[in-house]
């Protein structure tokens, strides 16, 4: 390709007037806006130990009440993007949030889409649109955009979980904002979804409505993992995707989200996508190589991969499978038409 003009090239008496008018020359950006070939990221492979977070989770227990923080939240920031913008790729934002036996999140309903995974502890619920989900171990619960969500925690341990949110899209878009609520009538969510390709009917309907299914029970999505192992070749990918049980589609619209399995011993590639993914380790011990970055990951660490990374996944145990949840942007990245797979 060309190289093209450079702003030091133009005489800064046209610079100034320029600059006057609101006005900006576009070739000595246009390179960088559209590089040749793959795009340029700020993403960086990255890697949070849930080591290194927990005690500091904790210690924002003791020092900031629920009454300062709202969401007593450490953000898993994505240094090649800059701490201070909150972002684990372009889109996807994530944090570890605390809540203490006896503490409420208030209600609050917000433009940005949500899904939480549990990393530990019990006896916590988040209720979403009055439908109290408990928060189990790898449960993941869906808080989709606009819907009226709290947690509340009357157990006897600290319970802390994962947040992923299309945070920094919305924000970009100029349409991030919330509304306050007050304390949710919750009602005991039922478990509409039996078992797979069975769909309740009540009164002869379907379940109607956008979001049918809000909590994905960790211990389901386990044994359907296992159960997939048995017929799923060595080297290929042990995967399930969650989806809207009455659509088949995306559980979200802006991310989709997967559980994986690595047998013992067992070494995966995944295929090289243009949407960046985070990985969070519901159970296990493993490696990652991410393009040129090599991680040693252990049990509840999150790490991340830009988009068209390549990602090679290993479980050097000789015994212990490793289970991981995965969220993409695929979902959003396919509405705009510029998802591919390389
Ligand atoms: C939010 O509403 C929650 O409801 C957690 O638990 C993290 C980060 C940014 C904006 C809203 C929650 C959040 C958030």
């Amino acid at each position: 390709m060309k190289a093209l003009g450079t702003l030091e090239e133009l005489p800064a008496d046209y610079l100034s007037e320029l600059a006057r008018a609101n006005l900006v020359p576009l070739w000595p950006s246009l390179r960088s806006l559209l590089p040749p070939r793959a795009p340029n990221t700020a993403t960086l492979p990255s890697h949070w130990r849930w080591k290194a977070i927990r005690p500091l989770l904790l210690r924002a227990g003791d020092l900031t009440p629920m009454e300062k923080a709202e969401r007593r939240v450490l953000v898993l920031a994505n240094p090649g993007r800059g701490l201070e913008n909150l972002q684990a790729s372009a889109t996807i934002y994530l944090g570890m949030q605390l809540v203490l036996p006896g503490e409420t999140a208030p209600s609050h309903r917000h433009t940005p889409n949500a899904a939480r995974v549990v990393v530990e502890g019990e006896g916590a619920v988040t209720v979403v649109d009055g439908e109290s989900c408990p928060m189990l171990p790898g449960d993941l619960i869906l808080t989709p955009t606009g819907q009226w969500h709290e947690h509340r925690h009357e157990g006897r341990v600290p319970v802390i979980w994962l947040d992923v949110l299309d945070l920094p899209l919305m924000v970009y878009l100029d349409v991030s904002y919330a509304i306050e609520g007050t304390p949710q009538q919750a009602r005991p969510a039922e478990y509409a979804y039996p078992a797979g390709g069975l769909a309740p009917l009540a009164h002869g309907r379907r379940v109607q409505g956008a979001y049918p299914l809000l909590r994905y029970e960790w211990q389901r999505t386990r044994d359907a993992l296992q159960a997939l192992s048995g017929s799923c070749e060595r080297g290929t990918p042990v995967q399930l995707a969650y989806v809207n049980p009455e659509t088949g589609g995306d559980c979200l619209n802006t991310f989709a989200f997967a559980a994986l399995m690595l047998r013992p011993g067992e070494e995966v590639m995944l295929p090289r996508v243009s949407a960046a993914r985070v990985f969070h380790a519901v159970e296990g011990n493993g490696e990652a190589q991410l393009n040129d970055t090599a991680i040693n990951f252990e049990q509840a660490d999150t790490f991340c991969a830009p988009g068209l990374a390549s990602v090679r996944l290993n479980n050097r145990s000789s015994g212990a499978p490793v289970f991981l949840i995965t969220a993409d942007e695929s979902p959003l990245q396919r509405k705009l038409g510029v998802y591919e797979q390389r």
